[in-house]
């Protein structure tokens, strides 16, 4: 499983203070312990309190640049701010994200090719987020289209069937899961899967459970990557077993340290 640290995001009080206030210290901090704890990439968003994003992100991926080389995640739904973090960040970033509709299609999947980054396409477009698992597939489908199309190398398209919090919307979830495995069979090779885990247990009592329960039944349908929060142990333990329990890991009894080993930098 592809792990995406989700902590350098302006929702959160001491990134978004840091962001207003051009303090190194909160972003470097978090950069430092997500690339330990085993994140392959970092996601990166401004938020929306800031003046200019894209002064922001100039500055925050610049910050984060100063303590790793670790890829990025760039997390705006502006294509101007992505356009200034691809230029700051160097090769393999992600495009976080691009609608499944065409006017955003054709700017931010170009990107991705000029860039050589990854682009998360989401199974919503103009009007809104479809309820049901064949609709957000048809979506998917317009994006591996488009991948086809533009070019884009399909191991370079992850799509996002987009969970919201189980306290909200239910009956979503069991329509995201599904979505996951239909868009693993629309094409060969088909394109990455991915979620962005903590929105589904938002303002739910016991996250951590909530969050690793959805996420080992999420890879045991075929999820390739996911926005977690790299520093919930009991999650990564979780990915380690389940890895071992589908078959993609060959048992042994030290399995969790290993992943970790493997992952950490
Ligand atoms: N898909 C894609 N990108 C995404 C998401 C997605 N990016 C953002 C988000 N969703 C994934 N990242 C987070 C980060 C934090 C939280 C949820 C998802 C979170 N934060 C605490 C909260 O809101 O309760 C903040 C608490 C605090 O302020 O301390 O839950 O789905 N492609």
């Amino acid at each position: 499983l592809i792990l995406i640290g989700e902590r350098i995001n302006g929702m959160y009080k001491d990134i978004g203070r840091a962001l207003r206030e051009k303090d190194p210290a909160p972003v470097q901090e978090w950069a430092r312990i997500q690339v330990e704890r085993g994140a392959d990439y970092l996601d990166a968003n401004v938020g929306s309190s800031v003046d200019d994003q894209v002064e922001s992100m100039k500055w925050l991926v610049g910050t984060i640049r100063e303590v790793t080389d670790c890829p990025l995640s760039l997390d705006s739904p502006k294509a101007e701010v992505i356009r200034a973090g691809l230029e700051a960040a160097g090769a393999g970033s992600i495009i976080n994200s691009c609608k499944a509709q065409r006017s955003t299609i054709e700017v931010l999947f170009p990107l991705a090719v000029e860039h050589g980054a990854r682009v998360i396409g989401l199974t919503m477009n103009e009007t809104g987020i479809p309820r049901d698992a064949d609709a957000r597939t048809e979506l998917a489908m317009e994006l591996v289209a488009a991948a086809d199309e533009f070019q884009l190398p399909m191991e370079n398209l992850l799509v996002d069937p987009l969970i919201l919090p189980v306290n909200v919307a239910q009956e979503h979830i069991a329509e995201a899961l599904k979505t996951i495995s239909a868009v693993k069979m629309l094409s060969n090779p088909a394109p990455l899967t991915i979620v962005g885990l903590s929105n589904i247990s938002h303002k739910a009592k016991d996250r951590s459970l909530i969050n690793r329960t959805f996420l080992v039944m999420a890879m045991a349908v075929g999820l390739d990557a996911a926005i977690v929060d790299v520093c919930d142990d009991l999650l990564i333990d979780g990915v380690a077993t389940a890895r071992v329990l589908l078959n993609q890991e060959i048992y042994a009894d030290s399995y969790v340290k290993l992943f970790r080993s493997r992952k950490a930098r």
